[in-house]
């Protein structure tokens, strides 16, 4: 349900910055136990968000046409769109699964034992089959639900499963605490799973590298502060500070005893903590602690030892509980995402008990919790729903398919949702609070949590224009002109001085920050680095918006854009590719700069342009379609999975043919490069289920480095989006 207008924070004055329940997602089960279809990870971990989809087309009419595939591209384009669409809520957005990683739901369960938060039996059992589900042949659990196991993935769920009342001696936790043993015990978890050990009480602070909250307290002018790191990054070491800083431990109860004996090579009296700090099992490590980290650590252990609560940590305490409250009211409680979600919440109950602060932050628990095949999990943030929205609008009309009547509805609502979803105010006093600009941005969801990135902004401007470029007589009620300003404003605003943009801030700190990276298991954390896809997603939006309003700050924009486009040649490999951070990973990458290049002017004669182009032919596969697979991410090598993937043929197919597109003209010339799409069209066609959908194929997120990120919609977004590219350019050829 969408409440228009509402402006007003949970404190009652706060001015909150756009629609808080426009586009929330949240499931609330009925009866004691939820019903979940079959599901084997063995087959495929990434689940297909089965039950999602069937409510949503639950007393819909799903058209079934006769024959099961087409040769027709336009007819197999309309069924997929029409398919999707019947996805779409209420409020305009499209909302779905964002799972995938394996550290996230073991916090919530901690944060939910110590403070007596009940999820309820149907969540809790749930949450149980969820990882009996995702459980390895070893026993073990990785860092996400493509990877093999790890200490990190193993500990965190063993301790969840024993919270959530599964008896020691059942066999998924028998074969955890076998795998956990045989590789040297949970003193070798990495420093984030150290933490949340520590806050249960069954490991002790001694054995956690220091995290001193008087850091906060560093004069900004200090080369380094813990508020010039990226957000994600301060925001998660911000309440981990805090919490640390008062030692935090929860009461011991007969359950953390148990567990306590469970998980070390030695009985608990025995283990050494001194030995323990700082240690990790090796298939852990993604990124290396440097000698820099571990001098300091070590300076630090001895800091730690001067006697606690001096005046500086005190004040170093409160400033850090400040920056959490401002955080939760500035973020309706959802905060930037699904870490220090939890861990403000706890920090909260540590400081306040059961406040009203508190109830507020247990009302929107529920935006993070998703129910699927694979059973209840934690969500990667509170949904994707700004960013899958954004590209289906996109997709829809770049099929040149107009105002066709069957989608009116679609395109009106999601109009509608772009309009709540727009951040309307600045956080105040933000310097303050090491925040940055606000206003005019959209974020990644819904504006529930107020932080706005980059390209969510440019992918949901681009939209909006379109719609009111080839749907404008559908729409009454259009977005006052300011607000268009002030997303390029915000764009604009962040821009870093490399000339790329980054995601949520313009970058305050220095590379090399990363020399002070504390989580072995993440890489590239620290700063809010400049990104090809931020960046020719920003730069795309300000050329369309340029195009049509040529008034607006054309000097700035053109520069800016100028800036861009070094930026991204900059990052093209000897292939000819580009390597993609946030999805998998060179046919992402590539296909966003090719975008970013073409929209600053590079003509499909382009150097960078053609070698893109060749590149990607050159990894077309016998079937026609492409297969990159999420461990290329981490060798930054351009690896293949077993078979093709319609998400990555995709990306290929859509930055082929915006590379050799000729604008205003026939498609004439690149018959060859013509072929290779064909082909690859063929493929998608071939793929495509009778309703219209796909199969859910393998993960295709990523973030900092290492860990994948489930996208449930590009299986259907990017395809049709593709299709329908391929239908303008060369319409009326069949395949
Ligand atoms: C996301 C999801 C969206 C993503 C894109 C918009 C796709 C990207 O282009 C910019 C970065 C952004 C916004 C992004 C940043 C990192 C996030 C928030 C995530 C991948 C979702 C989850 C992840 C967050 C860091 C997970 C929590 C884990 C920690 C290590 C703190």
């Amino acid at each position: 349900k969408c409440i228009v207008g509402s402006t007003t924070g949970p404190d009652g004055k706060t001015k909150l910055t756009g629609d808080t329940e426009c586009g929330r997602q949240v499931w609330r089960p009925q009866g004691e136990v939820i019903e979940l279809p079959p599901f084997s990870a063995a087959e495929n971990p990434n689940s297909a968000d089965i039950l999602f989809r069937q409510l949503m087309l639950k007393d819909k009419k799903v058209k079934t046409p006769t024959k099961p595939t087409s040769s027709n591209v336009e007819e197999s384009m309309l069924k997929a769109i029409d398919f999707y669409q019947l996805l779409q809520s209420e409020d305009g957005s499209w909302q779905g699964d964002y799972g995938g990683p394996m550290f996230l739901l073991p916090g919530l369960v901690v944060t939910c034992y110590i403070t007596g938060h009940d999820l309820g039996k149907s969540i809790k059992e749930g949450m149980i089959v969820y990882l009996r589900n995702h459980q390895q042949i070893d026993g073990g659990w990785g860092m996400h639900i493509e990877e093999a196991s790890t200490m990190f993935g193993t500990v965190m769920n063993y301790v969840a499963l024993r919270l959530l009342g599964v008896p020691a001696s059942d066999n998924v936790c028998k074969d955890a605490r076998a795998f956990i043993l045989r590789h040297g015990g949970a003193s070798l978890t990495p420093s984030w799973g150290k933490f949340w050990l520590a806050c249960l009480n069954v490991y002790d602070w001694r054995g956690v590298d220091s995290l001193p909250p008087e850091m906060w307290c560093l004069p900004s002018w200090f080369p380094f502060h813990p508020g010039r790191t990226w957000v994600h990054c301060r925001m998660v070491y911000l309440p981990m500070s805090y919490l640390y800083g008062k030692r935090f431990q929860a009461k011991l109860t007969p359950l953390t005893m148990e567990i306590r004996e469970e998980i070390y090579m030695t009985p608990y009296a025995q283990v050494s903590w001194s030995k323990a700090r700082g240690a990790y099992y090796p298939l852990d490590e993604y990124h290396p602690p440097s000698f820099l980290i571990r001098f300091l650590n070590y300076a630090l252990s001895w800091y730690e030892m001067l006697p606690n609560f001096t005046a500086f940590r005190r004040k170093g305490l409160e400033y850090a509980f400040e920056c959490i409250q401002a955080d939760d009211v500035t973020s309706n409680y959802c905060s930037i995402g699904p870490v220090n979600k939890v861990m403000n919440m706890l920090s909260v109950w540590a400081t306040e008990g059961e406040s009203e602060n508190f109830v507020k932050h247990q009302q929107r628990l529920e935006d993070y919790i998703w129910v699927a095949e694979d059973g209840v999990k934690m969500a990667g943030y509170i949904g994707s729903q700004t960013w899958d929205t954004s590209f289906a609008i996109q997709g829809f009309f770049e099929a040149g398919i107009g105002m066709r009547q069957e989608n009116k509805d679609m395109v009106v609502k999601a109009y509608n949702y772009f309009k709540h979803a727009q951040n309307k105010y600045e956080v105040e006093n933000a310097k303050y609070w090491w925040r940055s600009e606000q206003k005019g941005g959209w974020g990644f969801g819904p504006a529930a949590n107020g932080y706005p990135v980059t390209d969510c902004t440019g992918e949901a401007l681009k939209s909006m224009m379109l719609i009111e470029e080839f749907a404008g007589d559908w729409i009454d009620d259009k977005a006052p002109f300011e607000r268009y300003q002030e997303a390029v404003d915000f764009m604009l605003a962040l821009q870093n001085d490399d000339g790329g943009f980054p995601t949520y801030e313009k970058s305050r700190g220095y590379e090399w920050y990363e020399y002070l990276n504390p989580a072995v298991v993440f890489g590239g954390i620290m700063i809010d680095y400049s990104y090809i896809e931020c960046t020719s997603t920003s730069m795309s939006a300000l050329v369309k918006f340029s195009k049509k309003y040529p008034t607006y700050r054309p000097e700035k924009i053109r520069r800016a854009v100028k800036r861009a486009e070094t930026y991204i040649r900059n990052q093209q490999y000897q292939s000819g590719a580009f390597f993609g951070k946030w999805g998998v990973c060179f046919n992402y990458g590539t296909w966003f700069a090719v975008v970013g290049l073409r929209a600053a002017g590079a003509t499909e004669d382009d150097e960078d342009v053609r070698d893109a182009v060749k590149f990607l032919c050159s990894k077309q596969r016998e079937d026609g379609g492409w297969s990159e697979c999420f461990f290329g991410c981490v060798s930054k090598m351009y690896l293949e999975a077993d078979e093709s993937q319609v998400v990555s043929t995709s990306w290929a197919l859509l930055a082929l043919m915006r590379g050799i597109e000729r604008k205003d003209q026939e498609q004439i010339g690149f018959e060859k490069e013509w072929e290779v799409v064909r082909k690859g069209i063929k493929f998608l066609m071939s793929k495509q289920q009778p309703n219209g959908d796909w199969l859910q194929e393998r993960i295709s997120g990523v973030f900092n480095r290492s860990c994948a990120i489930t996208y449930t919609a590009f299986r259907n977004v990017f395809p049709f989006w593709a299709l329908g590219l391929y239908h303008k350019l060369q319409p009326g050829k069949s395949i």
